[in-house]
């Protein structure tokens, strides 16, 4: 029994790093992407916590370049400078506030830590960034760390431009400068112990896990090494001895000699192949139909679930950077994007990521405050698609089928499919060109239940399409090609 305790403790200790730290029955974060943190906290407080968000990933903190030309791009926040807590979301203790004010209200935040790189080498000299710490890329000197030309890979890149000229080559990807980016010599234990140094600073604020930029561009034991030097987590939020959430970026779409497993011991990885494969189907192209969707997951050749991070988008990829091409679906394509995102929700693979936008093209001086609507949606080119109501709706759905197993598939051969979740929950999408008649098995307990998507159950009453569950589980559904939303959602929580 005591030998058996142990093994559990040790397994505890070594596998933490999957588990997303959220609160029980909060399964999905949100990236709210360049936010604020004064935003976020008041978002936090006034809106994530009452519809069951279990966290936020915030834009990197740390002190970057300041790019003028083209004028404050969302990406000089890719190009540190230092690990001051210093952007234009906010300064140090605005950051801290957000931390205390979120965890409060039982909301984690997830930094997206820049660790690869410092900023391009075209950076220049001066004092052009974040916080005015100056810099030399020339000599690549970053006092304010500091580093100095010692710290980088330079010696270890063999390719003629010092840049990753081919993705076929891992040694190239994990050791040369991804597009002129400074290239940190992770091998190096000193470089291991500033970037440890910079996350567990986070960690002592309460931060509840990483997103890993760039993973890729690190060889997996380098990580590692810095991983290992992080603090548990702040006890005044967290149970003695959690481990720090981590989730890689590592874009393997298949092709390339580096896959996401080969990153499985550090944490989690970001599963690409996700949200380029569900926007094939939902557009119905290479001949994908949503019938095919059966054995979503690792029937698809994604990782397996729980070493999965999810999403439909991403901030680079609803941009044409980085990967996934123009299958992607966006808030642009609105109709399919709520199905998308819907779909995921509901479906148990993975641990899911709600992306929150703002339109582009737009340029950034200080911040831009995020202003709210009177119907709840976001203004100042915000776009908050956490906060449209099909989205919001399927964020408590997830919660309310945690646990439960997918279950009563039915599809059309077609673009008409259904599924639930054990007894707690239910999903039908018609992506057809023609009308969707069935009756079906739903699972769930005899009863009136409102549509989550349509509408919502406002107390007794209900905004929207009601759907009969008979005593058998059956229920009858008609969903018109031509819906705004061609599909239901229904669970227990939404019984009247
Ligand atoms: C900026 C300028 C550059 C300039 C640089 C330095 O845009 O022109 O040279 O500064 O001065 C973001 C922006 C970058 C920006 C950077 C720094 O996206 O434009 O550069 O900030 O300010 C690769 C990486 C992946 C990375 C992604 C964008 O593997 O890690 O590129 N994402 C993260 C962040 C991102 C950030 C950084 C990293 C840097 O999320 O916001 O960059 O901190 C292949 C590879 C992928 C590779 C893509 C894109 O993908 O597999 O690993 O992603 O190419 O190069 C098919 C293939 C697929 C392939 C794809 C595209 O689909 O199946 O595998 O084609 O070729």
């Amino acid at each position: 029994m005591q030998v058996l305790l142990l093994l559990l403790a040790a397994a505890g200790l070594c596998w933490g790093q999957y588990n997303p730290n959220t609160l029980p029955k909060r399964n999905s974060i949100v990236h709210l992407f360049e936010w604020r943190w004064q935003d976020i906290a008041e978002e936090c407080e006034r809106y994530l916590a009452p519809n069951g968000f279990g966290g936020v990933q915030v834009s990197p903190p740390n002190e970057n370049i300041v790019i003028t030309s083209p004028n404050r791009p969302w990406w000089e926040r890719y190009q540190p400078i230092s690990y001051k807590i210093c952007s234009r979301s906010g300064n140090e203790q605005q950051f801290r506030d957000m931390v205390a004010r979120c965890n409060k209200v039982g909301v984690r935040i997830y930094v997206d830590a820049v660790v690869n790189h410092m900023c391009g080498a075209a950076g220049g000299s001066g004092t052009h960034s974040t916080c005015g710490s100056y810099f030399n890329t020339g000599k690549e000197d970053f006092p304010a760390v500091p580093y100095s030309g010692w710290d980088f890979n330079d010696g270890k890149c063999h390719t003629g431009s010092g840049n990753i000229e081919n993705y076929g080559d891992m040694y190239q990807v994990r050791d040369c400068r991804l597009t002129g980016l400074l290239d940190l010599a992770l091998s190096k234990d000193y470089v291991r112990s500033k970037i440890a140094e910079y996350m567990n600073n986070l960690i002592d604020m309460g931060v509840a896990g990483f997103r890993i930029d760039a993973a890729k561009h690190m060889w997996p034991g380098d990580i590692k090494g810095f991983l290992d030097k992080l603090h548990n987590l702040n006890t005044q939020w967290f149970s003695e001895g959690t481990r720090p959430f981590i989730y890689q970026e590592v874009i393997d779409l298949g092709g390339e000699p580096i896959t996401g497993s080969q990153y499985f011991e550090n944490g989690r990885v970001t599963e690409f192949k996700y949200g380029a494969k569900l926007g094939t189907v939902l557009r119905k192209w290479d001949g994908e139909k949503m019938a095919y969707l059966k054995n979503w997951g690792e029937g698809w050749g994604f990782v397996p679930s729980d070493r999965a991070l999810v999403f439909v988008d991403n901030h680079d990829n609803q941009r044409g950077h980085g990967a996934g091409g123009a299958s992607i679906l966006t808030f642009w394509d609105a109709r399919l994007y709520k199905m998308a995102v819907g779909f995921m929700l509901a479906h148990p693979y993975g641990f899911t990521r709600v992306m929150s936008s703002f339109r582009w093209p737009r340029h950034f001086e200080n911040g831009k405050a995020v202003t709210i609507n009177a119907d709840t949606t976001c203004g100042n080119d915000w776009v908050c698609e956490h906060r449209w109501r099909q989205i919001r709706n399927m964020v408590i759905f997830r919660n309310v089928v945690d646990g439960e197993p997918f279950s009563n598939w039915w599809d059309n051969g077609s673009n008409q499919v259904a599924f639930g979740r054990g007894s707690k929950g239910f999903i039908i999408f018609n992506n057809d060109n023609w009308s969707l008649n069935a009756s079906l098995q739903t699972g769930l307990p005899a009863g009136t239940y409102c549509d989550i998507i349509s509408g919502q159950k406002e107390g007794d009453f209900c905004t929207a399409v009601e759907v009969h569950v008979a005593a058998d589980g059956m229920a009858d559904f008609l969903i018109g090609n031509e819906e705004d939303d061609p599909f239901i959602a229904i669970h227990v929580d939404a019984k009247l």
